[in-house]
């Protein structure tokens, strides 16, 4: 009889399979395919001028390579298809291949079958990446053997070598990702909130929460689903979710799950168990409402998972956040800059905007993904001193945010910065929460991010010459 991993091994060992996207998520899946036996090609639309970095590592590894575009010949001589999260499935290539029945997978479904333990998997529109990386931390604290991947920069095929039957696995998982899973089986599922975002490529809010919902989809009554209460969208999946569902609210008593009672974080294990002190909310160390959120859904997982209180209250106590979310960069003549370059979309935002009171320098704009920036117009006028537009999407912003804020079209970041640091006063703030991608001028939102720190790291440097 051949053992689950044998038969595993017989899917792609000698297979013809061809891996689109050659980005991170995309290198690692050709990889991981190719050091199984398979016949690995890959697709990419960029130039191989652009992609000369990585042409000859590939093609050392007896990987052959397709650039400049997709072409429907090669997609059509393959046994399976793996498409990395970038990737659309409209796409005409893809399209037509599945018209003849071959299989098309993505990274996360690739990696699903081979990754062995347990999966705790986070999504969400917003703070995913926070609760990724503090979950992650929990499970640390509390020793168990934990891997953390995903949308949060790590692709998950690169977990696979070393799992073992008492791994978690703690992944961020994107609506791209889940769009074209199978079998991918998460313990623990989380749903933070769900917010307009990526309607460029879903097409409408409700195309991008089904592919959200697909994060339960092979649950069953021996999982758990931990919703937020809070959220209307998310409180709706409760309905068709098979597993156990856990709640996490900040402004609800619940009968399950963690929430907020007398400015503790308690965690209530069953509507017949009184909940459990974790912590003060005063003792969460990150800034904004939002992040309370964050801390309720991780320690509602992690308590789930069986993490012992006092380790989850000291994980949390310790945790500074992760890059690009809401990090403070510098003080500068008693100007704070932060540098929130996830903030991608409308909401995260306005998240962003609502942990500083007054006297915001924002600077917004970057691709858009068919978003309503009108949404902005209350925290506008309430906080912010004067918007500084950037990117493809600037005018569209202007267009959409006219007269609740003075509005500077800045171009590009490093005049945004210039003209913030330059306008702002000491006991203001100024901030990128750009609402969009950053595909138009940047990488992604951590080249981005990256960016901006160098530019406030530069003001910081001239100003301490001028102060000498
Ligand atoms: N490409 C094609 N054809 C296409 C589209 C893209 O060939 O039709 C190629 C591009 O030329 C490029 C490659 O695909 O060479 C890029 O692939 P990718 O966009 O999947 O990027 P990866 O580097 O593999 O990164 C992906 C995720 N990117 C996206 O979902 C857009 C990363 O999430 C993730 O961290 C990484 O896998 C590891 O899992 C980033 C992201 O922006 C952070 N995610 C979105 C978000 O958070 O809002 C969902």
């Amino acid at each position: 009889m051949i053992s689950p991993e044998g038969n595993r091994l017989q899917e792609v060992k000698g297979r013809k399979i061809l891996v689109v996207g050659l980005g991170r998520s995309g290198i690692a899946a050709a990889l991981f395919l190719r050091r199984r036996g398979a016949q690995v090609t890959v697709s990419d639309a960029r130039s191989a001028e652009a992609l000369s970095q990585e042409i000859p590592s590939l093609l050392e590894e007896g990987i052959a390579v397709e650039a400049g575009g997709h072409g429907l010949l090669t997609f059509r001589r393959q046994d399976l298809i793996v498409v990395s999260p970038g990737v659309p499935l409209d796409t005409p290539e893809l399209t037509q291949v599945r018209a003849f029945g071959l299989p098309v997978i993505g990274e996360l479904e690739l990696a699903a079958r081979y990754l062995q333990g347990r999966i705790l998997a986070i999504t969400g529109s917003n703070g995913k990446t926070t609760t990724t990386a503090l979950c992650g931390e929990i499970f640390k604290a509390a020793d168990f053997n934990v891997r953390v991947g995903g949308n949060i920069g790590i692709p998950v095929i690169s977990l696979v070598e070393g799992s073992a039957a008492d791994s978690w696995s703690v992944l961020e998982v994107s609506s791209f990702q889940l769009e074209s899973i199978e079998s991918f089986h998460p313990h623990i599922a989380m749903i933070l909130n769900l917010t307009p975002d990526h309607l460029d490529r879903h097409g409408s809010f409700a195309n991008y929460v089904a592919a959200k919902e697909r994060i339960f989809l092979n649950q069953t009554a021996e999982d758990f689903l931990v919703l937020n209460g809070d959220d209307p969208a998310a409180q709706q999946a409760a309905a068709r979710a098979k597993a156990a569902v856990f709640w996490f609210s900040r402004s609800k008593l619940l009968r399950r799950g963690a929430f907020v009672s007398h400015g503790m974080v308690v965690y209530r294990p069953s509507e017949t168990a009184s909940p459990l002190p974790v912590l003060p909310v005063a003792d969460i160390p990150l800034k904004g409402e939002h992040n309370v959120e964050n801390v309720l859904a991780a320690v509602c997982a992690a308590c789930i998972a069986g993490v012992p209180v006092e380790a989850v209250a000291g994980a949390v106590r310790a945790f500074r956040g992760v890059e690009h979310r809401l990090e403070r960069v510098a003080t500068i003549r008693g100007v704070a800059y932060f540098n929130d370059s996830k903030a991608t979309n409308v909401d995260a935002a306005i998240k962003a905007m609502q942990a500083f009171p007054t006297k915001i320098h924002l600077i917004l704009g970057g691709k858009d993904k068919d978003s309503d920036y009108s949404q902005l117009h209350p925290l506008l006028k309430e906080r912010v001193k004067a918007v500084y537009t950037i990117g493809s999407a600037a005018a569209k912003i202007e267009r959409q945010i006219a007269g609740a804020a003075s509005v500077v079209r800045a171009e590009t970041l490093e005049n945004a910065v210039k003209l913030a640091a330059g306008a702002a006063s000491a006991g203001d703030v100024v901030l990128l929460a750009p609402a969009c991608s950053s595909f138009d001028q940047f990488e992604n939102y951590e080249h981005r991010g990256r960016v901006f720190k160098e530019l406030v790291a530069a003001l910081e440097k001239a100003d301490a010459w001028q102060n000498a």
